[in-house]
């Protein structure tokens, strides 16, 4: 607990958040553990943009569920012990939230982050604020820290910061300063120089900042255990001056070390405006220098430039220390805060094996990669569909013939009429109301065997045949002594008579562009003698794509003889068709569609019913 009745912050304090910022309030969470503080500072989120629910923290190694309101009222209501705000909403929506916030007597501190309020919006919300006893810190502020009890949002950086600088156990320096950013340089540089912070706070960087560095000061000189003060302040305004009559009529008894920030502004010949809207200077009164050395001459510890502020800190402390005014502390180690996951591996701390692994495509950087080959190539380089797929399917570049060879299979097997089993499965699927996917999944469900997935087995076959040097004549014979099926070979209304276009147009190409053939030539040994068996026993469109494919993976120069062979046995091969003969069913689900063809109910004279017998008792 504090010994000050002024104190804004202990030990104790809880907070409620305005804004989903959660990873700000993780690292409120992380600060508090790391304090040993018993509780979590944040009881609760207010977010009216989704409904009431709860959200998951982490609290050392533990998991905790912090509420999310979507009415302010409801968090006030459910947390009457909160009685600080943290508010993180933008600079459009930070005056309505404030000042409903100050509806609920319960809030003594709001902390405002939003930079960029209108100022007349600001003034209003400060007259609010002091109507009501509120002390208002920022806008446009990280917002603040006292070491081992409380801090404001992404106040301190990161964890290694936060242990760094020890703001998890309080020091004995107090400061005020304008900028959030400068107020980490401070915690850095008090904690080298003296036994640490014991509070910091940095009111923010605009014209009217909601407390002032009085404000802060005064608490700072109420407070017994804050021993020396530091006041960093920046060009534009006159509030140091306040401190300067405030250190001369000896409000300020406590030693102060102060620097404006901003006594570069000298060396332009017009006026400069720095990053914060308040920082300007409107007059000599208001710039570094002048109110640098307005407060030497009150009595403050001024050093000759920001890079000696350490050195004063240290030396004020030194004298301190050595009166005994300040006793440094034995350190106790604080509990170790476990680190997050992705930034311990930023860190390259830790590695774990990955649950993916992918080699095809890399979507994270700018532009998506295919193979090693971005978009943008694909496409300039006009690589077409057939290179997309020799990228997507065999992660490397394949020769121009190649991937004209697939780009030729998917445009003859992209569709072979509504009587097919695939075509015919996806129509009676859109025609029963079904999707899209569904209506395409249950046509490509019959691609098997006997249907369009008879590439696979093709290549095994004739493959095998010919690597063991059996006679087209022995090939045939031994499957018709196993009573197996040749693959690829056979159709249902194609035959020598009627010969399949679409088998010739693939042979032909193939034989002209591929530096050799000698398992499509195999197979076609094989069709003369299945086909003077009977007509039908042509070499298919499956078997005709299988052994080109085979022939190209063997023979392109692409693949070392393993590699192809290992396609061959992973199922590659249907791949083609599969690919091919989905344009067709997305066009035959589109076509039923179109046409507003009912529910399909197939006729009863066309089944013939061959039940048992009825039972007689
Ligand atoms: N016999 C394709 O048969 C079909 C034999 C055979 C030895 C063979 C049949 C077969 C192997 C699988 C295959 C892909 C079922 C076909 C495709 C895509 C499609 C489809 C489309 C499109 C046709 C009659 C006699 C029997 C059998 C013998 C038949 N095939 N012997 N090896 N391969 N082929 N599938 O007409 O003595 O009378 O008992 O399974 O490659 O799916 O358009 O429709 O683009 O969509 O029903 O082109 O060949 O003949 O089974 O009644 O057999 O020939 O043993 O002899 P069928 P079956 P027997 S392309």
């Amino acid at each position: 607990t504090d010994s000050s009745a002024k104190a804004m912050f202990n030990a104790n304090t809880k907070a409620i958040v305005w804004g989903m910022q959660t990873r700000a309030i993780q690292s409120m969470l992380d600060f508090d553990f790391v304090c040993s503080r018993q509780e979590p500072s944040v009881v609760a989120v207010i977010y009216p943009f989704t409904g009431d629910h709860k959200q998951k923290y982490y609290w050392g190694h533990k998991e905790i569920l912090l509420p999310v309101y979507k009415k302010m009222q409801d968090a006030m209501n459910k947390h009457p012990e909160a009685d600080v705000l943290v508010n993180f909403a933008s600079l459009r929506s930070a005056y309505q939230s404030t000042v409903e916030t100050m509806d609920y007597p319960q809030i003594r501190t709001i902390a405002i982050i939003a930079e960029g309020i209108p100022e007349n919006q600001t003034r209003k919300l400060i007259k609010l604020a002091n109507e009501k006893n509120v002390s208002i810190i920022g806008p446009a502020t990280v917002g603040g820290v006292k070491p081992g009890c409380f801090k404001i949002g992404n106040t301190g950086g990161m964890m290694d910061n936060i242990l760094h600088s020890k703001l998890y156990r309080p020091g004995s320096v107090a400061y005020v300063s304008r900028s959030g950013g400068m107020s980490n340089e401070l915690n850095n540089i008090v904690s080298k120089a003296t036994d640490g912070v014991y509070e910091g706070v940095a009111i923010g960087g605009d014209r009217y900042p909601g407390t002032t560095f009085m404000d802060h000061i005064m608490r700072y000189q109420a407070d017994p255990k804050v021993k020396m003060i530091v006041l960093l302040g920046e060009v534009g305004g006159v509030e140091e001056y306040e401190v300067c009559t405030a250190l001369e009529t000896k409000k300020i008894t406590k030693p102060l070390v102060a620097w404006c920030i901003g006594t570069c502004a000298g060396m332009f010949t017009a006026e400069v405006q720095f990053g914060h809207a308040g920082s300007c200077a409107n007059s000599n009164r208001e710039t570094a220098t002048a109110k640098n050395e307005a407060l030497k001459a009150s009595g403050a510890h001024v050093p000759n430039s920001f890079d000696y502020l350490g050195d004063l800190i240290h030396e004020v402390y030194t004298t301190l220390v050595n009166k005994g005014v300040i006793v440094p502390a034995a350190e106790v180690p604080p509990p170790t805060v476990p680190m997050d996951f992705s930034w311990a591996r930023e860190l390259g701390l830790i590695r774990k094996p990955a649950s993916f692994m992918t080699s095809i495509c890399d979507e994270r950087g700018q532009e998506l990669i295919y193979a090693g080959m971005p978009i943008s190539d694909v496409l300039q380089k006009n690589v077409g569909i057939g290179g997309v797929i020799s990228l997507l399917w065999f992660q490397r570049c394949l020769p121009p013939y190649v991937c004209k060879f697939f780009e030729m299979c998917l445009m003859v097997t992209a569709d072979h009429g509504p009587a097919v089993s695939g075509a015919h499965n996806t129509i009676v699927c859109a025609r029963a109301g079904k999707d899209l996917v569904s209506s395409l999944v249950s046509g490509l469900l019959t691609i098997g065997d006997r249907f369009g997935g008879a590439l696979d087995g093709a290549a095994k076959q004739f493959s095998e045949a010919y690597d063991s040097g059996l006679h087209p004549a022995e090939f045939v014979n031994s499957m018709r002594n196993k009573g197996q099926l040749i693959m690829g070979i056979g159709h249902r209304v194609k035959s020598i008579n009627n010969p399949d276009q679409r088998v010739k147009i693939v042979k032909e190409f193939v034989m002209a562009n591929f530096p050799a053939t000698p398992l499509l030539l195999y197979a076609l040994e094989v069709e003369k003698l299945t086909t003077s068996k009977k007509p039908n026993l042509i070499l298919n469109v499956d078997g005709v794509i299988a052994c080109s494919f085979v022939d190209m993976l063997r023979n392109c120069g692409g693949f070392t003889s393993e590699e192809a062979q290992e396609y061959i046995n992973i199922g590659a091969i249907n791949s083609l068709f599969v690919l091919g003969r989905s344009i067709g069913f997305i066009g035959h689900f589109m076509d039923q569609k179109r046409l507003k063809q009912g529910l399909y109910r197939h006729p009863w004279d066309d089944i013939s019913y061959v039940l048992p017998e009825q039972y007689n008792s």
